[in-house]
């Protein structure tokens, strides 16, 4: 790792674009709501984007789901809009990184709709994972794995003749086949698209389902109940040794544009599998999802950074936190919701950005949004709704649009009232316009805290320490003498040694609140 490398300790923001700002009033967020809204951006101090996939796709899983990688959406606003954020987001100094899918298309993607017409054993077929089913006349699929999303991995489909006939392997939705990666030409399209984007300025890339790209030969049986939208280490759908021939194989493209950076979304736990890619010739980052599987808790927050320093330590890679994204529930609902959840938000947030490495802030965190937990079921649209049989209502709840302005929906998002989710009426206290003017809003209050990270010098430097702290707190020293306490407990605590310089709440008699966090120099 490069000690200079501008990723190592930056604040990444990622923008979901369906809910960040409509520029064209069809109710769902665009690029150009995205270009007008930098500003907020910048006064944030943010570092990068990462931006959630735009490219073209017929939106099954908004976005996820890609039919041509190397052009933009028009629903997202088409080639010039991605150019037009580009250069203004270079003009403030924030870099721009894009989600690429290289696990998987869409169903409508030239490549899948070649191989139905190919029918069996044909060279298009070979670029997907087609499989005769099982039983005397192919009744059944080819193996037990299901979906991420619930319901069997495996859609059988009609052959060109008319007849059922062979099935194909989908680890997400059906309409997301999943790429054979053994198969030369994907590797070699997806260079392409790597090079596309990097050619114009982009400047790296959040790498979706980074441990996916391989399976086990012969595709065995999985063990049964696999949950959906979760996975361990076992599962054999992911995580096969040979994915990391794929990630050399990238990072030896992504070399040639000496600052770019590639980040991979590896839900592995087994620290030091997660680290394998880590190492010199994969990854730069790898996201660490500790933060977002643990409560409030000072033990379990402890735990959950030993480890995560313990998995980066094993090939000297870089830190990073999340406390939150777009596929997980928000920290202020799973913290307990309400005044207490945003309390714990904030003192949270606030023990993220004093450790050391990289951080990933989620559009709405910064206004402490709630998840929206009571959407209409007609309003569902996460495929693990309908996939799940409706027994799980997915991750819209986490996805609701931004509160811009005004005081009631769409609270300046869109001009249209009919905005892709419904906002809720009580964002009127949340919306950016509202909590700009308020010194104690919870925007102020991430301005403040990423300004002070930017700018201290405390701030500089790789090292923790942990400190004598009560059991339900957790107090340590990093980087370059940054002390930060956070109160987990029930009764307030004494302050460690140091001058205050910010805290996620009021301190009270000089002292610690329970679910307050203070930053001391
Ligand atoms: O769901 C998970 C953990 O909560 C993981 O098991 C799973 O790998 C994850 O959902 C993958 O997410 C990514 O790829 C999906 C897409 O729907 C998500 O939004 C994206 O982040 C398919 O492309």
């Amino acid at each position: 790792m490069s000690p200079a490398a501008w990723w190592s300790n930056a604040v990444f923001y990622q923008v979901y674009p369906r809910s960040f700002a409509d520029s064209n009033g069809d109710g769902v967020g665009d690029i150009d709501g995205l270009v007008a809204h930098l500003d907020h951006l910048e006064r944030l101090s943010v570092d990068a984007i990462w931006l959630s996939p735009v490219m073209v796709s017929p939106m099954a899983d908004h976005g996820y789901d890609v039919a041509d990688p190397r052009d933009i959406d028009p629903l997202f606003g088409g080639m010039p809009a991605i150019e037009r954020l580009i250069s203004a987001a270079h003009e403030r100094g924030i870099k721009l990184t894009m989600d690429v899918v290289p696990n998987h298309t869409s169903s409508a993607h030239p490549w899948f709709q070649a191989a139905l017409a190919a029918g069996p054993g044909t060279d298009a077929r070979e670029r997907y994972y087609f499989r005769d089913g099982l039983g005397s006349a192919g009744e059944l699929p080819p193996n037990n794995w299901t979906s991420v999303f619930g319901g069997s991995a495996w859609t059988r489909v009609v052959e060109p003749d008319g007849n059922p006939g062979q099935y194909y392997l989908h680890l997400f939705d059906t309409e997301q086949p999943d790429l054979n990666w053994e198969n030369p030409e994907v590797f070699d399209d997806f260079e392409k698209t790597l090079r596309f984007w990097l050619d114009r300025g982009v400047d790296g890339f959040r790498i979706d389902v980074a441990h996916g790209m391989a399976k086990p030969p012969g595709l065995p049986d999985a063990k049964e109940g696999v949950k959906v939208l979760s996975h361990s280490d076992d599962d054999p759908r992911f995580n096969h040794p040979s994915v990391h021939e794929v990630h050399r194989g990238i990072r030896k493209v992504v070399d040639n544009y000496p600052d770019a950076v590639t980040i991979g979304e590896v839900w592995v736990m087994d620290n030091a599998l997660w680290a394998e890619y880590l190492r010199p010739d994969e990854l730069h980052l790898g996201f660490n999802f500790r933060l977002t599987k643990i409560g409030f808790d000072a033990g379990e927050i402890r735990h959950a950074i030993d480890n995560s320093l313990a998995a980066i330590g094993i090939h000297d890679a870089v830190p990073t936190w999340t406390l939150s994204n777009h596929d997980v529930d928000r920290e202020v609902t799973r913290y307990g919701g309400g005044e207490i959840g945003l309390r714990r938000a904030r003192a949270m947030a606030l023990l993220m950005l004093a450790l050391p490495g990289t951080v990933f802030v989620y559009n709405g965190e910064e206004l402490g949004l709630p998840d929206v937990l009571d959407l209409p079921e007609e309003v569902l649209q996460d495929p693990t709704w309908e996939r799940s049989g409706h027994t799980e209502r997915g991750r819209d709840k986490c996805r609701v649009p931004l509160p811009w302005s005004g005081d009631a929906p769409p609270f300046g998002f869109s001009t249209s009232d009919d905005t892709w989710l419904p906002m809720p009426a009580e964002w009127a206290a949340l919306t950016v316009q509202k909590q700009q003017g308020d010194p104690e809003s919870t925007l102020s209050f991430f301005q403040k805290a990423l300004e002070l990270r930017r700018k201290r010098v405390e701030f500089d430097g790789v090292e923790l320490e942990w400190l004598t702290s009560p059991s339900d707190a957790v107090i340590f020293r990093a980087r370059g003498g940054l002390v930060c306490a956070l109160n987990a407990g029930e009764t307030a605590i004494p302050l460690p040694a140091g001058e205050p310089i910010f805290a996620s709440g009021p301190l009270v008699d000089g002292q610690l609140p329970p679910d307050v966090a203070a930053w001391l120099v």
